[in-house]
């Protein structure tokens, strides 16, 4: 039987409670977006308690910009490490900073994994583990129980299932890819405000990746139908498969896309001012 989403929160609050350390994966495209600071203050908060910040999917993101995130994020009190499961990346001096902070006297120490849905947690603690254990998939929400695995002697890990927390709001979840595409009631729309998100944060990009000129979302949906030979009996556009297509080659990687430092630096600038 399918879990509800709050039963997700609590095992998340459980498994924090039961570890010395707390790994929060977030996505190196939305550093700032994908953080879920509920979470990481109930870590920071408690004395026994240590957080790392695995800033995951760098391999999508120029070296620059992950540098500037590295440093705004280090600024602000956190401990990051950037890291790619995917290529492999700085995996082995995470696992070694997940034993490091752990209080001195533990031998044993327990870390638990955390963040939104699809961040790539599980794909993380698989390349810790050396072996796939921990299922993944590109379906957000994938993991739906706590698991916890044996990495090696002194460490064990829980993976948990991707967690939301109301400081996000929908049209960033259609960004984050945090959301099941076939699950939603109207996913030619979500793939719409999925176009306008992009537009914000790459403009141009669209085009410039699928070579289709566009005004408005839906335009750039109908084109894309088009361009991909996406057509119902009798010859009409099938918009339907052509926005889950188009949202999968997203959710993929397909489309480079990020978090500017710099805009976000200028907002937390104002924000202190006021
Ligand atoms: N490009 C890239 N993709 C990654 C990386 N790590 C994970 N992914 C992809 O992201 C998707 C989600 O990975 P999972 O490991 O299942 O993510 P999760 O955080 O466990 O997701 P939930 O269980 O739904 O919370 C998969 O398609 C992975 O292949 C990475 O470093 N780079
Ligand atoms: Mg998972």
């Amino acid at each position: 039987m399918p879990q509800k989403k709050r039963d997700f929160a609590k095992i998340v609050r459980n498994m924090i409670r039961q570890s010395e350390v707390v790994c929060e994966v977030i996505d190196g495209r939305f550093p700032s977006l994908s953080r879920v600071r509920k979470y990481e203050n109930m870590v920071l908060r408690n004395p026994k308690k240590s957080l790392v910040i695995a800033m995951n999917k760098i391999d999508l993101v120029p070296d620059k910009v992950v540098k500037k995130w590295k440093k705004i994020l280090k600024e602000e009190g956190l401990n990051v490490i950037a890291v790619s499961a995917r290529e492999r990346l700085s995996t082995s001096i995470l696992r070694k900073e997940l034993l490091k902070v752990a209080p001195p006297e533990t031998y044993f120490v327990t870390a638990c994994f955390i963040g939104l849905p699809n961040t790539g947690k599980s794909s993380l603690i698989n390349i810790l583990k050396g072996r796939a254990s921990a299922p993944v998939a590109p379906i957000p929400g994938y993991t739906r129980a706590e698991q916890v695995l044996r990495i090696t002697t002194r460490l064990r890990i829980f993976d948990t299932p991707g967690v939301l927390t109301k400081n996000i709001n929908p049209n960033e979840r259609i960004l984050l890819g945090t959301y099941r595409w076939d699950q939603l009631a109207d996913h030619v729309k979500a793939s719409w405000v999925l176009v306008q998100g992009i537009e914000k944060y790459n403009p141009g990009i669209l085009t410039e990746v699928y070579g289709i000129e566009y005004r408005s979302p839906p335009e750039f949906i109908e084109k894309f139908a088009e361009k991909r030979h996406r057509r119902k009996k009798g010859g009409v556009l099938d918009i339907e498969a052509a926005a889950s297509i188009f949202m999968n080659e997203y959710i993929q990687g397909k489309i480079p896309i990020w978090e500017d430092p710099e805009t976000y630096l200028k907002e937390r600038e104002e924000q202190e001012e006021r």
